[in-house]
C-alpha cells in the first residue's frame, strides 16, 4: 500500500500505530484493551484502537451532558458556522480521508472520495438549514389566542456506524445534530475504528480553534457491548443506528424499552425492474454499478433484477457481457472496479449465499469464487456472480452483504414486477427503467414500490443527500440526510399563548366558578 501514499495519509489524518479510542475533543482516553484494524486490501495491520471502558464511557457522558447545556444557546446559524468550517478542513482532507476510507474499508479509491464529497455536501446543506429550523404557527379556535410550534435541541444524540459508509453516515447525522444543537457520542463499527479516529481529530481541531467546549462530538469504540451502554442510558434521548437487521431489532427494543427514540437505517434488498421499454444503455451501468459497486457492500445495493420476459434474454446477455469487463483488484489503484470484501466472515458468507442459491434451484450464469493469487493475499477479494433465481428462495429474500446479483423474469403487466419486488421483508431503495409514462407513474404510486426511495431509469444505490434516506419495513423506517430529516434531532413544542382577558376552554368546555 505503501506506493498508494497510504503512509503520508495516515500521517495527516493523525493516525497513529496505538491510538486512545475514547474521545470528547481534545481530551483523549485509552482502555488496555484494543482493536486491531487489518485492512482487507492487502491484510496488514493499519493500527490499533482502544476499547472504550465503563469509567470512561461516563467521562464522555459527562462531558457531553454538560456541553449540550451551552452548545443549544449557541444561535442556530453560529453553530452553522461551524459545521461549515468543518466542511471546508473535509474538503482540505479529501484526498487522505478518501484514501483511509478506502484502505480501511476496501471500497474503490473514487468511491472513498465520493464519501467524503456526502460528507462535504451534507455540511453545505446543514448549513442552510441552520437558518431554516421553522416551526409554524397555527390559527387558534379561541379568540385573542395564538399556537405555534418549535423545536428546540434534543440532547445527546447516539451514533452507530456500520462499516461499509465509515465516515459519510456519522457525518450525515452529526452534520444536522450540531446545527440542530445537539452534541453526538459515535461509536465507529469495529471493522473500520480508525475512521472515527481520522473524524475526531478534524472536528476537534475546528471545535478548538473556535473555543468551544469539550464534548460537542465524542467518540467511542469497541463492539456491542459498547454500543449498549447507549442504547441503555436514559441521558441519550436518540440512537441514530445503521446495520444489519438483525442489529436494529435489538437496538430498537432497547432504546424503545426506555421510551427513547431511535433512527433505523438498516437492510436493503433492493430490486431493479426491467420493462420491455427500458433503454439498455442506461440498464446495464445502472444495475452493473448497483450490484458491484462497493463489492456490494451498500445498504442500497442492486440485489434482484425483475425483467420482463420479452426482453430477458438481451438483458440478461447484456449483463453477463457487462460482469467480462469488470477490473476486481487494489481498490487504491483507480483501474480496478471493485476491491475487497470487508473481512473472511463476509466471504464466507458470500461463498454461503452462492451454495444455498445453487440448492435451492438456482442457476449460475456467472460463477463467484475467491480471487486468488498475487495481489489477492488477504483472501478478502471475491468475484461477483450472476444467479437466475425465483424470488421466494430463502436466500433471496435474505440480504446478503455481498456482490451476488439475482436474476428473475416476469410477464403481462408491471404490476406483477411490482408484487414481486414488493414481495420481500426490507423496503430500502428500488428502481423501474422504462419508457412509459403510466409504468413509471404506477410505481411511483400508492399502489407501486413500497420502499423509501423509489427511483426511474436510474439504479438503487447513490442517492444525493438533498433527499431524505431511508427504507421501510424491515429497513427500519428512519431517515436521515436531507429533505426535513432535521427534525428528528429536535424536540417539538407546540405552544398557545392568550392575549385576551378572558380564559375561554377548548372545545368549548365552560367552567363557571
Ligand atoms: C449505505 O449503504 O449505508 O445511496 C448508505 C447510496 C449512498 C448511501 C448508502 N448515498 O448508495
Amino acid at each position: 500500500a505503501t506506493s498508494f501514499g497510504i503512509e503520508k495519509a495516515l500521517e495527516q489524518l493523525g493516525i497513529k500505530e496505538v491510538n486512545p479510542g475514547t474521545s470528547t475533543g481534545n481530551e483523549w482516553f485509552s482502555g488496555a484493551e484494543t482493536i486491531s484494524s487489518f485492512s482487507p486490501v492487502d491484510g496488514k495491520l493499519i493500527g490499533k484502537v482502544t476499547v472504550t471502558t465503563k469509567e470512561d464511557y461516563e467521562k464522555v457522558m459527562e462531558s457531553a451532558t454538560a456541553a449540550f447545556k451551552s452548545f443549544r444557546t449557541i444561535p442556530a446559524p453560529q453553530r452553522g458556522e461551524i459545521v461549515r468550517q468543518f466542511g471546508n478542513k473535509l474538503r482540505e482532507l479529501k484526498e487522505p480521508l478518501g484514501k483511509l476510507v478506502s484502505y480501511e474499508m476496501g471500497k474503490s479509491l473514487q468511491e472513498g472520495y465520493g464519501e467524503v464529497q456526502e460528507m462535504i455536501d451534507i455540511c453545505d446543506f446543514a448549513v442552510g438549514l441552520s437558518r431554516q429550523l421553522n416551526g409554524q404557527t397555527i390559527p387558534s379556535e379561541r379568540p385573542g389566542h395564538v399556537m405555534r410550534e418549535q423545536w428546540h435541541s434534543l440532547g445527546v444524540v447516539g451514533i452507530i456506524s456500520a462499516f461499509n459508509f465509515p465516515v459519510a453516515v456519522w457525518a450525515w447525522n452529526t452534520a444536522l445534530a450540531w446545527v440542530c444543537g445537539d452534541v453526538c457520542v459515535w461509536k465507529a463499527s469495529e471493522k473500520a475504528p480508525l475512521c472515527s479516529v481520522a473524524c475526531q481529530n478534524i472536528i476537534a481541531a475546528v471545535l478548538k480553534e473556535n473555543n468551544l467546549p469539550e464534548g460537542i462530538s465524542c467518540i467511542i469504540n469497541g463492539d456491542y457491548k459498547v454500543g449498549e451502554m447507549m442504547t441503555s442510558d436514559t441521558r441519550i434521548p436518540l440512537v441514530s443506528a445503521t446495520g444489519s437487521t438483525r442489529m436494529g431489532r435489538i437496538v430498537g427494543a432497547q432504546v424503545a424499552q426506555r421510551f427513547g427514540k431511535s433512527l433505523l437505517e438498516l437492510g436493503g434488498n433492493n430490486a431493479i425492474i426491467i420493462t420491455p421499454t427500458a433503454d439498455l444503455k442506461v440498464v446495464v451501468p445502472g444495475a452493473v454499478f448497483g450490484a458491484v459497486g462497493t463489492a456490494g457492500q451498500r445498504c442500497t445495493s442492486t440485489r434482484r433484477l425483475i425483467i420482463h420476459e420479452s426482453v430477458y434474454n438481451k438483458v440478461r446477455d447484456a449483463i453477463v457481457g457487462a460482469y467480462g469487463q469488470i477490473k476486481i483488484g487494489n481498490p487504491l489503484d483507480e483501474n480496478n472496479h471493485v476491491g475487497p470484501l470487508i473481512d473472511k466472515d463476509a466471504v464466507n458468507m458470500y461463498l454461503n449465499a452462492i451454495e444455498k442459491a445453487k440448492a435451492e434451484g438456482g442457476k449460475v450464469l456467472i460463477e463467484g469464487g475467491v480471487v486468488e493469487g498475487e495481489g489477492f493475499e488477504s483472501g478478502c477479494y471475491v468475484k461477483p456472480a450472476i444467479i437466475e433465481a425465483e424470488n421466494h428462495y430463502e436466500i433471496v429474500q435474505h440480504e446478503t452483504f455481498a456482490p451476488i446479483l439475482y436474476l428473475m423474469k416476469y410477464s403481462g403487466d408491471v404490476e406483477n414486477a411490482i408484487d414481486m419486488q414488493n414481495g420481500v421483508a426490507q423496503g430500502l431503495s428500488s428502481a423501474i427503467m422504462t419508457n412509459e409514462m403510466k409504468e413509471a407513474e404506477k410505481f411511483l404510486s400508492y399502489a407501486g414500490s413500497d420502499c423509501g426511495i423509489a427511483n426511474v431509469n436510474i439504479g438503487t444505490s447513490g442517492a444525493e443527500i438533498g433527499g431524505a434516506f431511508g427504507g421501510e419495513k424491515e429497513t427500519g423506517g428512519g431517515r436521515e440526510s436531507g429533505s426535513d430529516a432535521w427534525k428528528v434531532y429536535m424536540r417539538r413544542q407546540t405552544n398557545t399563548v392568550n392575549y385576551s382577558d378572558e380564559l375561554p376552554l377548548a372545545q368549548g368546555i365552560k367552567f363557571d366558578l
